[in-house]
């Protein structure tokens, strides 16, 4: 294992943290937990200094950056484990782009039910409602097309963003209970097949205390 400071600003109930400590274990690059306790923060340096006020966040010895993917690739590059990962830029058909575009989409649909909720906003405005359809409609097309979707990846793969962030967005609506994955039979079936990787049991979804 490479010796680094990696320090990612985070929540272990945080479905883009929890993509980002998946691909580090996967890549067996070690790193630390800082838990961002309060999400409703308006300071910056509460979140590792994002101005966005996101999470994750990855701080090393060198540099930080900001989000999940940019946080998966820095990992990447720190690994010595030399496993082979499909990223977003290699979804050349319109079957995986797309899926890839709903997936990130409806985690993000998510964070902003979840963060209205908090903020005690109204949940039956029509902004919620769209978004509530929207997201539905978005996991029963992955749920029609996630079959297709992972047979279509590279067969000599190890790890692929898409999986991470399909994975860790089916456990996070059932574990917020924000959608009954009940209803996308397909999609249980890929999440239980993940979900026995040493990386997803390691990062199993709880709140902090
Ligand atoms: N584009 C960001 C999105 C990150 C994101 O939405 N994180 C959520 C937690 S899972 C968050 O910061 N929520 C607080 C908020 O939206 O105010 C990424 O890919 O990492």
């Amino acid at each position: 294992m490479a010796a680094t400071s990696n320090v990612i600003f985070g929540r272990s109930s945080s479905h883009f943290t929890r993509v980002t400590r998946i691909f580090a274990e996967e890549l067996r690059v070690p790193y630390t937990l800082e838990v961002v306790r309060d999400l409703l923060s308006t300071n910056s340096s509460d979140y590792g200094d994002n101005p966005a006020l996101k999470i994750p966040v990855l701080r090393t010895s060198a540099a930080t950056w900001f989000g999940a993917l940019n946080i998966c690739r820095e990992l990447s590059r720190q690994s010595r484990h030399g496993i082979r990962i499909v990223w977003p830029e290699d979804l050349a058909l319109p079957l995986l782009a797309n899926a890839q575009e709903l997936i990130v989409h409806a985690m993000s649909a998510e964070v902003r039910l979840i963060m209205h909720k908090v903020a005690g906003g109204d949940a039956r405005s029509t902004d919620q409602r769209k978004l509530v359809h929207g997201l539905l409609r978005t996991m029963s097309w992955l749920d029609d097309h996630v079959e297709d979707a992972i047979g279509n990846l590279l067969p000599e793969r190890d790890l692929s963003y898409l999986e991470v962030t399909l994975y860790c967005l089916v456990e996070h609506l059932e574990f917020r209970e924000v959608v009954r994955t009940s209803d996308y039979p397909a999609l249980r079936a890929f999440a239980s097949t993940f979900a026995r990787r040493e990386s997803a049991r390691r990062t199993a979804y709880r709140f902090d205390p």
